[in-house]
């Protein structure tokens, strides 16, 4: 297969959003898997979403830094069981700043000054969603908008891969474009791409690395409060 054969190009797929294959070795992803496994765990743990509709998203879901909920953020699970939000660790904030300088490149949209800590010395990514994708999991076509920043958004996927559809800024329908993540992938997007619709349409069971351990799909984004 030539996927196998040939290492996977590092695609743009609309101006300022990236998908960078292989971004995490395998260290890495154990190391960013064992950390989930431990914001998982309840108080504030991995949550089923309720939507203000009455429906509930497939994919449960634990927060960092701040907690989302449909559709604002909140310093407490108020959605949940009421706890403080986990923090969210100075390495992640890192990881986050290092993805965008790999992957967009300088000048590019988006990109300063969201590679560099800010004059305050606080890290700037301040909030990480997890989301734990099993069974029949997915994620319907949205925008991240609850955000007062227009940092790039940063994507990270652990185990299973999965369809991941990256649309256009004006509605949920095509064009979009279909790119498949796979374990250790990084897909970043900001610039003219920050508030485009995107989505994880199918998952593929069964396609995670045996060695990392994982049934399901994990994807931990990165973003930036501005608050
Ligand atoms: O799981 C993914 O790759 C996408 C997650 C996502 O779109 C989100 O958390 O807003």
């Amino acid at each position: 297969m030539d996927a196998e054969l040939f290492p996977r190009p590092r695609t743009t797929i609309a101006p300022g959003a990236v998908h960078v294959p292989d971004w995490l070795d395998a260290r890495a992803q154990r190391e960013l898997l064992a950390a989930c496994r431990e914001w998982a765990v309840p108080p504030a743990g991995l949550r089923t979403v309720r939507t203000p509709g009455g429906g509930t998203m497939t994919a449960r879901q634990v927060c960092l830094g701040w907690h989302w909920y449909p559709y604002g953020y909140a310093r407490t699970v108020v959605d949940g069981d009421g706890t403080p939000v986990k923090p969210f660790p100075d390495w992640l904030g890192e990881l986050g700043r290092r993805a965008v300088r790999d992957a967009l490149e300088e000048g590019a949209p988006g990109t300063v000054p969201y590679d560099e800590a800010p004059a305050t010395g606080k890290p700037l990514y301040d909030i990480a969603l997890i989301n734990f994708y099993d069974g029949d999991a997915r994620m319907g076509m949205h925008r991240d908008s609850d955000e007062e920043s227009d940092a790039p958004v940063v994507s990270l996927s652990l185990g299973d891969s999965c369809v991941f559809r990256f649309g256009n800024t004006e509605s949920r329908a095509r064009p979009y474009t279909d790119v498949e993540l796979r374990s250790g992938d990084l897909f970043v997007f900001g610039g003219p791409s920050r508030l485009a619709y995107h989505g994880v349409p199918k998952v593929h069971p069964g396609t995670a690395p045996p060695e990392l351990g994982l049934a399901g799909r994990l994807n931990v984004t990165l973003r930036v409060s501005g608050r």
